[in-house]
Parts: C-alpha cells; structure tokens; sequence
C-alpha cells in the first residue's frame, strides 16, 4: 500500500498554491521557480512510482531552466533507456500535481497505482536526484544525486545504469565514463586526419560550461575547445544575450562573443542545460551566418550515407531523417533529394519515436536539438559485417565509433559538437562550405498571445489548423501571394501563445507573410 501518513506529513511542507494549474508538457513542469516547490515535491513521489511500475529501475530527474531565463524553471523525468517520460504519464504526473490537498494527492495516487497497476511490493527503489527528496522519502525511495550536470549526461547515467551487466550495457555509469565514451570514440574517429583550429564555445553560463571543460581536458591535443560564457555562478547570467536560443531567435553572434571571434573562424552555443547546439561563423568579410539544426542534420546525415555507401551496406542499412515543421524548407528539399524524410509534430518525444523506424535516424529540430539513432539490428550487423577491402573496413570502424560517440537517449549539445567537428576534420570543410550545401529560405518567426490557445487545433504535422474554422483556408490565401512562401500557426506547448512561422524567397517577404498571418490569428 501506498505510505499514506508519510505523504500527507511531508505534502503538509509543500502546499500547492491554490489557482494555479500545472501541465506536464513538451518540456515537463515549466514555470516560475517560486511556484515549484509542490511541484518537484510530487514529481519525487511520481518518479518512485514510475520506478516500482518498472520493477526498480532507475528513473532520472533533471530539474533545469534549459534555454530559458533563470526564473523560468522547470522539472522533468527521464524513462529508464534514457528517453523521454512515456506520454501516458504525462496525464498522471498532471493529474497528482494538480490535487489541491493531501487527501486529494492521495487519491490521485492511489487512482494512478490502480489504472498503472503499479506492483507496491517489487523488490526494492533505486532512483535519482535533489529537492524531490523529500518526495523520494515520503515513498521510502533511494535516491543518487547526480549533483550538477547536463541534461543528456543525466539521460546517458539512466541508461547506464539500467543497461549495467547486461549486453547492452551502454557505458560506465559515472560521468568520467561519459567523457571517455565521447573522447575516446571522437580520437578514433579523427586519427590521422589534420587537426581542427580551436573551437569557441559560447557555454550559456550554464550547467555545459562544466562539461565542455572536462570535455576539453579529455580531448588532450585532438581538439582545442574556447570557452566563452562560462561563469555559472554570476546570478541573471545564464542564457542571457547568449546561449542557443538567443543565436536562433535572434540570428546573431551573442555580442560577448564580437571581440573574440575571428574572421573566418567557427564557433557554437550550447543551451543552459547542453541540449540544444547551433554553430555559426564569421565570413571573411566579418558578416555572421548561422548553421542551425537543419544544417547539422544535413552536415550528419550526408556523412552517414557515403559511409554506409563505401562500406557496401546500402542494401542492409536504410537511413533516413525526421524533422518538423519549423525545418527550413531549402534544408527539407535538400535532404529530400537524397533519402527518405518525414515531418513530425514539435517536441523531441514525437523526432526520437519517428527516427527509431529507421535502421539510422537522423533527427534534429531547427533549434538546435537533436541526434541519430542506431537501431539495435544495425549496430549487431555493424559489428558481424565481414568487410572485403580496406576502405569498407574503414568505413565499418567509422560507423561503430559513430554509435559510441552520439548520445543515443537524447539531444546532446557536446557529442553533437564532436559529431559536428569528425565530418568537418573528414571533409576539410570550413564553416563556410558546410553553409554552402544549401541555401537557407529567408523565415520569421512570431508570437501571438491570443485569449485561448487551446482554441488552436491542427493536423499533418502542425502543418495546417483545422480549427478555428476557416482560418486555414485564409492562411492559404495568403500565402499563394508569395513566391517560395509557407507559413504555418500552431499553439505552442510551453508558452501561453501561438507561434507563427513564415518564410519565402525574400526576407521582406518572409517578414511581411509572418505579420500579415498574424494579423488573421488575433
Ligand atoms: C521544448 C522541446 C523542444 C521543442 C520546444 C517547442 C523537449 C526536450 N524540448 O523545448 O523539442 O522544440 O519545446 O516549444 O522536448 P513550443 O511548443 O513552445 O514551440
Ligand atoms: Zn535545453
């Protein structure tokens, strides 16, 4: 049975503020930091849940405010492989954070242990993490604390953790066996081929900083990597004018950045919590271009193909790419041309799910989040694959290090980066010619606040509304007026707004079709 007196003695220390309503979303609880406290409280208590239901495994809790300024926090779970928390829980984890009493919290849990027929006598809890303590003592649940670190290392240790002993052990399940999966893998990757100039690192003056040090320390002379906003300590400064988010939105170099990058040079930006990364670079002329989420999947995913090409497993190993709709429309008809593509709803439950039907799926949102997964018969014929020439044997080698140096579970801004920089090093490319595989098509990207979002329906991806009703046709209209146009509104599953996206052959154009459709959406 359910520990009830220790539940309600300890809820009884984190009262839920009366009119507010949470909702575990895209990006699990996000809201004020002040308001959380009744939240991560519960989230310890659904978190030990989860565990029993799942015969004792580790689940993960990341608490972060992610890209987002430091008052906006938010607290999230991690599923034992490392990925997301399955979307059926998303309704019970909101249903218990929503009880406004200790009895009520009781009975929520007592409803979720029943409909999840959650077994309360398995063996034992393990588990992770910090202020949910007390929710993790209220269950009578062990707990790690994995103390500060980034969002994909906590996915990677879950991982870990679970797949321990096993013959899908995924690593050591420490942080120093994160750091050598990822250098020891990239130093196998880049042997022999002429060393990158120095990367610069914008850290978000987040949690990354702490990684990409470490990172840097175990890339020895393989790679030079520049720290920049990496105080963690100094208050207001996390993803502040910095960070991934700003050089997305913003489409510019964060201005700490203006007098330490050289024409010519290539830079990137982590999110406060390491998950997202976009890339950029000063021409020699000193003028900024961006290469986002779509440029890195195109980068990665051409790679993977001409390896799996040359080591002759095109018949075995199909790759393919998922994004969304935000993907820019020139990256989408660039990749097309080369192998399959399926556009998927916003949020990186729906990429990682659509990419895992692909022998390799490569799957990144335009922001900056993303990966490529190796699904498990592809790497077992990886490693049985008998090669006949040295090329292919090559090629072979390649692709396992590729499987050991991508973070599997999650988005990863400091694997990615060093997936990033072994095809550069393999190609010779600078950041420009990585820019010129294709031209990005002028966008704009708006929010409006409207009285309901949730009065926002849509279908084909979130690519056109079904509802209110004859608002798409109108959104159609418009955009035929465009050459190159398309445009799309969806409500957004963090925020109270609707955002929406625009783009066409001109910025102008881009600009003028983001406003005029906004217009309609008011
Ligand atoms: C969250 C999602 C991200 C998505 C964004 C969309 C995760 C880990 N992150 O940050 O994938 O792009 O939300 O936000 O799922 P929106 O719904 O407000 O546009
Ligand atoms: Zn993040």
């Amino acid at each position: 049975a359910l520990p009830v007196e220790s539940i309600k003695l300890l809820s009884g220390q984190h009262h839920k503020p009366s009119i507010i309503r949470f909702q575990y979303g895209t990006a699990g609880f996000r809201t004020t930091a002040s308001i959380l406290d009744s939240v991560l409280f519960r989230v310890g208590i659904v978190a030990a849940l989860r565990s029993k239901k799942l015969d004792g495994r580790t689940i993960g809790v990341m608490v972060t405010a992610s890209h987002n300024p430091e008052p906006d926090n938010g607290v999230k779970l991690v599923d034992p492989r490392g990925e997301m928390l399955e979307a059926s829980w998303e309704v019970h984890a909101t249903t218990i954070a929503n009880a406004s009493t200790a009895d009520d919290l009781v009975d929520a849990l007592e409803v979720l242990v029943q409909t999840a027929k959650i077994d309360l006598h398995a063996p034992f809890w393990p588990s992770l993490v910090a202020a949910l303590e007390d929710g993790f003592k209220a269950m009578g649940a062990t707990a790690r604390n994995a103390g500060v670190t980034t969002t994909p290392i906590l996915h990677y240790l879950v991982r870990s953790i679970n797949t321990k002993g096993t013959k899908y052990s995924y690593g050591e399940d420490t942080e120093a066996g994160y750091f050598a999966k990822l250098s020891t893998s990239y130093k196998k990757l880049v042997t022999g081929k002429a060393v990158q100039p120095p990367l610069v690192i914008d850290c978000a003056n987040g949690v990354g900083a702490l990684a990409a040090k470490t990172l840097n320390e175990s890339l020895g002379n393989t790679l030079e990597l520049v720290l920049e906003n990496a105080s963690t300590t100094t208050p207001g400064a996390l993803n502040n004018a910095c960070g991934a988010d700003f050089v997305k939105v913003s489409q510019k170099i964060p201005p700490s950045l203006a007098n330490v990058l050289q024409p010519g040079q290539r830079a990137c930006s982590l999110d406060g919590d390491a998950d997202r990364l976009i890339y950029y670079y000063l021409d020699d002329r000193g003028a900024f271009h961006m290469l986002d989420g779509d440029k890195i999947a195109a980068l990665v995913a051409a790679f993977i193909i001409e390896l799996v090409k040359v080591a002759g497993l095109e018949e075995k190993i199909k790759v393919g790419v998922v994004q969304t709709a935000y993907a820019n429309g020139a990256s989408t008809k660039y990749l097309q041309e080369r192998l399959p593509v399926k556009c998927v709803s916003t949020g990186v439950k729906h990429l990682h799910h659509a990419a895992e039907r692909y022998n390799v799926g490569v799957y990144f949102e335009a922001n900056g989040h993303g990966t490529v997964l190796f699904s498990q018969p592809t790497v077992d014929i990886l490693a049985e694959y008998q090669p006949s020439t040295p090329a292919q044997s090559r090629a072979v080698e390649h692709l396992v290090s590729l499987t050991e140096l991508i973070n599997q579970t999650v988005g990863d801004a400091l694997s990615d980066m060093l997936l990033v920089e072994v095809v550069l090093t393999h190609k010779s490319y600078r950041g420009e010619e990585w820019d010129s595989l294709y031209v990005d098509l002028p966008n704009r990207l708006a929010k409006c606040s409207v009285p309901d979002r949730n009065a926002f329906k849509t279908e084909d991806a979130e690519r056109r509304l079904v509802s209110p009703p004859g608002l798409q046709a109108r959104i159609d209209e418009l955009v035929l007026r465009y050459q190159g146009g398309r445009s799309f509104v969806r409500p957004s599953g963090t925020e109270d707004v609707v955002r929406v996206y625009a783009e066409a052959s001109l910025k102008s154009q881009a600009d003028e079709l983001a406003m005029r459709v906004a217009g309609l959406v008011y």
